[in-house]
């Protein structure tokens, strides 16, 4: 009888993911604009999974929704109903206050206002620059010109910073392929711009969760999670790390797992069971820890045959690092295909995922050494070891603490 297929450690990467975006502050952000001037289709290009059709809806008070899902660490409050009369308007803005000072009480904060005025129609009242006013002294507020079609929505950008508004800055966006006729079609642009600024009025410590939730920059989300793992790979394969005796590789599994699970919420994206399977089960399979460890140590042999005898039966740190870079280094670039295609609105095609996985991971081992990032792992960790080593030593007593506790009986 066939074994049953075991997902256990696919179940892990899942669960400890969501424990790493949990852990992420997460970020507050209001939209404002009246109706169709293209909030909602603003949002569904900004960030990620079309957050309007397929977040949480609440409705918070009459004119106040907020939007949010599980794994994007960030609440959007969308306003309706700016559009009505002045009586209407003067309870939006009453609504917002509220939502406002019940944040506070959470100890949270409106981190970014995008007040969004359609570029089409080229104006703006007098109503909407007293409510810019009030609503500048609760957060940064960034004028969004949405729909902005060539010089006329270029000039209305310059007319608006003529105004000296309390604002942070005024951009022109097209969020979407904007079709006039069959053959012509205006590309979206700005959304990087509008990115760009979003980075630049956010406090340091929203930059993460930010990154996690927006879609328009796929190589920032690269290098963000690039440079976590070389960091954690010094830290944890650098100085003072215990080889480990082949037959216990296994031990190395759950924290590469966790050091995955990190990667994926620094990266900011949600990925599902069977793409998962996909990924994993391109390096080594996803039946259970031991499975995949010596699959991970026999790989390290065939494509490095020098490392098992030269280091006496041993995975060194520089080993360790190398197979953990390998992994790391080629899931992110999967995790950027997968992105890219996302955003772009394709279909993922789970089986070219995991042929990619597969043929990035193996070039790293082949490359062995002579990888780029492997050498800078090595160098930062050379650079460490050349400090006071005393304070350093302590931190991998946790790792071979681990390695003690997990060594097969
Ligand atoms: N092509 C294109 N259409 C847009 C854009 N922004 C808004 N629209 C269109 O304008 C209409 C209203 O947009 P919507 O996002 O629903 O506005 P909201 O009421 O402010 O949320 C929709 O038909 C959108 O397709 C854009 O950047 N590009
Ligand atoms: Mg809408």
């Amino acid at each position: 009888m066939k074994k049953p297929l075991d997902f256990s450690l696919i179940d892990e990467l899942t669960k400890r993911t969501t424990e790493e975006v949990n852990k992420i502050d997460p970020l507050n952000i209001l939209v404002v604009g009246k109706t169709g001037v293209g909030k909602s289709t603003l949002i569904n290009h900004l960030f990620r999974e079309r957050l309007v059709e397929t977040g949480v809806g609440k409705p918070i008070t009459q004119h106040l929704r907020r939007i949010s899902k599980d794994g994007v660490p960030m609440t959007l409050f969308d306003t309706r109903g700016l559009e009505l009369d002045a009586s209407v308007q003067k309870q939006v803005a009453e609504e917002i206050k509220e939502a406002i000072e019940n944040l506070k009480q959470n100890n949270e904060s409106l981190d970014v206002i995008y007040y969004c005025l359609s570029a089409s129609s080229s104006r703006i009242e007098e109503m909407e620059i007293d409510f810019i006013q009030s609503l500048a002294k609760q957060a940064p507020v960034i004028i969004v010109l949405t729909q902005s079609i060539g010089q006329p929505a270029k000039e209305f950008k310059m007319y608006i910073e003529t105004l000296n508004l309390p604002i942070y800055s005024v951009v022109n966006v097209m969020a979407k392929n904007y079709k006039i006729s069959e053959d012509i079609q205006i590309d979206a642009f700005g959304l990087d711009d509008l990115l760009d600024q979003s980075f630049a009025v956010l406090p340091e410590n929203r930059h993460e969760a930010f990154n996690n939730a927006q879609q328009v920059d796929i190589e920032r989300k690269v290098q963000a999670a690039k440079s976590w793992a070389k960091k954690y790979m010094v830290t944890t394969f650098g100085v003072g790390f215990t080889p480990i005796p082949f037959a216990d590789a296994t031990v190395l599994v759950p924290m590469q797992l966790g050091m995955l699970a990190h990667i994926t919420a620094i990266f900011g994206i949600s990925l599902d069971k069977s793409t998962l399977i996909g990924i994993i089960g391109a390096i080594g399979g996803t039946g259970g820890a031991t499975y995949l460890g010596r699959t991970l140590v026999s790989n390290v042999m065939k494509f490095l045959p020098g490392v098992g005898t030269a280091a006496g039966g041993a995975i060194s740190g520089l080993t360790a690092a190398m197979v953990t870079s390998a992994l790391a280094m080629s899931y992110i670039e999967v995790l950027a295909i997968i992105a890219t295609q996302e955003a772009e609105g394709g279909e993922l095609d789970s089986k070219a995922v995991k042929r990619i996985m597969k043929e990035r991971f193996d070039m790293r081992l082949k490359r062995g050494k002579d990888d780029e990032d492997v050498k800078q792992i090595v160098a930062k960790s050379d650079e460490l070891s050349f400090d006071d080593e005393k304070p350093k030593r302590r931190k991998w007593q946790p790792l071979k603490k681990f390695v003690k506790r997990n060594r097969r009986k």
